[in-house]
């Protein structure tokens, strides 16, 4: 009788302690993922840059998140087209870069590892119509999260998406982290002002906090009022017959130009390093809007000169003629290249308008 309760006693025994065995191996795994499983929050997830960079992450296995208006997600076609495909794997939060109260709550609640603040009133042109608007939501955003961050999350990284407009009526050529900035447009000042936060909560508070100086960066997913896409989608348009001119404003203009799949890499690998610091991110190469022109209507075999119109109208009260950049300390410190060159860029750029306008868009 003692001999069969030992028996059974034994049995449990061993159950338990497979189990037990079992459970703990299942716990050290989910703490290895939270572990190994880093937190992204981006602002300005439904722009072109967010939306390539939010697919980066994913790729690496990042748990993300994005901060929206609350009006994109009742508009889901019109406002998160560039993230619809991903919109499962992602987690959107309700808040806006106007309210310090809505910041922190969600920085607060998910405490992100890393946060990109890509979102901004980002037409140089239009900052000229509303220099309010634009300096508003600019700089108190950016001052918002930075403040958020030192109080509620200090050991969140911070990545702030600074811009070539800062140098604006450039002091050199190329222009590099050293060269001073000369912003001739609300958005520079406003691009200038974040920088310098970014700057100023780094030294004084000790958060990781950086700056990416990023030229023009372009792709299919850049909205219609710059200048890259305008043109690309005219053409398309005008091949099939649905447009007759493209106006623009000063094609003289000239730019570095890259692809903003490859700018978002840099922008990760910024906050992968161990210490915080600044890089300008470029191609090192320049063309001009009448370059780009030429180069995006011989693709599909026209003259630009036969549509184009130069509207004055469209010039801008202080234009930033000319902006090259150096990259060198991005290549050399990131391991940072860009895969795509300028010719690469408007072919897939006119390619993808050619489908896009022949689906009826
Ligand atoms: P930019 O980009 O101002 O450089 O800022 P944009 O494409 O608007 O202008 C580039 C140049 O083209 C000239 N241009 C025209 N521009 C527009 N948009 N429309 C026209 O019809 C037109 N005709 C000529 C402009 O005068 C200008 O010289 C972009 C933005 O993405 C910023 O947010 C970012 O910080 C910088 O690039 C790096």
């Amino acid at each position: 009788m003692v001999v069969i309760k030992l028996n059974i006693f034994k049995k449990i025994s061993l159950k338990i302690l497979y189990y037990s065995r079992f459970f703990s191996i299942l716990y050290l795994i989910l703490i290895y993922i939270k572990i190994v499983k880093k937190i992204a929050l981006i602002t300005g997830i439904t722009g072109q840059d967010g939306s390539y960079l939010a697919e980066l992450l994913l790729s690496k296995k990042y748990e993300v998140h994005g901060l929206v208006r609350r009006v994109a997600l009742e508009h889901i076609d019109h406002r998160l087209w560039r993230i619809k495909h991903i919109l499962k794997k992602i987690k959107l939060h309700a808040a806006t870069l106007e309210s310090y109260a809505s910041i922190v709550k969600i920085i607060n609640k998910i405490k992100p590892d890393e946060i990109y603040h890509l979102g901004a009133q980002s037409y140089v042109d239009y900052s000229f119509n509303d220099e309010f608007s634009t300096l508003n939501t600019n700089i108190n955003g950016t001052h918002y999260l930075l403040s958020a961050i030192k109080d509620f999350s200090p050991k969140s990284k911070f990545y702030f998406a600074g811009s070539s407009e800062m140098y604006g009526k450039v002091a050199e050529i190329p222009q590099s982290e050293k060269t001073p900035f000369y912003p001739r447009s609300p958005y520079g000042i406003s691009k200038v002002t974040g920088y310098e936060l970014t700057r100023n909560y780094r030294e004084s508070y000790n958060l990781f906090c950086v700056s990416g100086i990023l030229f023009n960066h372009e792709s299919p997913r850049r909205g219609f009022e710059f200048v890259t896409r305008k043109i690309s989608y005219a053409v398309a348009k005008i091949k099939l017959g649905l447009q007759k001119k493209i106006e623009l404003g000063n094609i003289e203009a000239k730019r570095d130009w890259g692809h903003a799949k490859d700018y978002v890499k840099a922008m990760w690998l910024m906050l992968q390093k161990d210490k915080p610091d600044d890089y300008v991110v470029c191609t090192g190469k320049q063309h001009s809007v009448k370059q780009f022109l030429q180069l995006a209507f011989s693709l599909v075999d026209l003259n630009y000169k036969d549509y184009l119109i130069v509207n004055k109208n469209l010039f801008r009260p202080a234009e930033v003629n000319s902006l090259i950049g150096s990259s060198k300390k991005a290549r050399k410190f990131l391991k940072w290249k860009p895969n795509y060159d300028f010719k690469s860029l408007v072919k897939e750029m006119v390619k993808e308008d050619l489908a896009f306008v022949k689906k009826g868009h």
